[in-house]
């Protein structure tokens, strides 16, 4: 009894401390004069569109909120907000804000996401936002990526490509990489939103430029020990992967169009 006492304490508090981040998030960086908001997927958001909606509608109704897929669809369309798709976007313009979840999250702010299968357009909003803010709990405050979420850097493939990419990341010093299955009662391989299959990587904790200024780390490949750019620039150019779970600061997300390094972690 007291084990599952205190299993539901820390359910409580790991809600709290979600709720808590995101209205935290919302008050901070949701301007009232913003027009175009990016709202992401996974637990935690939820309490970022319960925060938005607290603002009333004299607030939200000349907001438009685009969604990183099905879930946060759902979620925009439930709390009676304006649901616009990032396909409508004109081109060159951009979101003022974009707010997400993540699995993870290193001393210099790069991410780990995709744990919900999101991934891909999730890394589109953000990158299409001019500002990124990363919510989450005080669980996924880690170092390193790769030393809190042990399940490995979710990695969006083309289906028939996923038997090579597997080798491949073995041959990067991936340990057990493997295809993720679909949810309870779903036979065969998750399929994603676009219609791809995840594979979980998981690498030894990536290093971070610190580590190679101080020196003792090398950042090669050869014993699967890398930095998160490294690792990241290697994955995203194997034929038959679409996008990569790593959210990576400035050299990853500049690439895209001009967004940026997620500004805040709440814990
Ligand atoms: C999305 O939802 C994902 O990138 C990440 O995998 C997950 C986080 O979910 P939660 O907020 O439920 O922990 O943000």
């Amino acid at each position: 009894m007291a084990t599952s006492a205190t299993v539901e304490e820390q359910a409580k508090l790991v809600e709290t401390s979600k709720r808590l981040a995101a209205f935290q998030a919302v008050k901070d960086y949701l301007l009232p004069e913003y027009t175009r908001i990016g709202i992401g997927s996974g637990s935690t958001v939820v309490y970022v569109v319960e925060a938005i909606s607290e603002l009333g509608s004299a607030v939200t109704s000349k907001m438009a909120f685009y969604p990183t897929g099905s879930q946060s669809e759902e979620l925009i369309e439930a709390a009676g907000l304006n649901l616009q798709y990032i396909s409508k976007l004109p081109a060159g313009q951009q979101l003022d804000v974009a707010f997400d979840g993540a699995d993870e999250v290193d001393d210099d702010l790069n991410l780990i996401k995709g744990g919900g299968a999101c991934l891909w357009q999730e890394k589109i909003v953000a990158a299409s936002a001019k500002q990124f803010v990363c919510v989450a709990d005080f669980r996924k405050l880690s170092t390193r990526l790769g030393m809190a979420w042990k399940k490995g850097i979710p990695i969006e493939v083309l289906p028939m490509a996923a038997p090579r990419v597997l080798g491949e990341l073995q041959r990067m010093g991936s340990q057990n990489p493997r295809i993720r299955p679909g949810l309870p009662g779903k036979a065969g391989a998750i399929v994603t939103d676009n219609g791809m299959w995840i594979i979980d990587a998981p690498f030894p904790p990536l290093l971070l430029p610190k580590d190679i200024e101080a020196g003792s780390q090398t950042g090669n490949s050869t014993a699967g020990v890398w930095t998160v750019d490294a690792l990241a620039d290697a994955l995203i150019k194997i034929p038959g992967v679409a996008e990569i779970g790593l959210f990576y600061g400035k050299n990853g997300l500049q690439l895209a169009s001009g967004a940026q390094k997620p500004v805040a972690a709440y814990f």
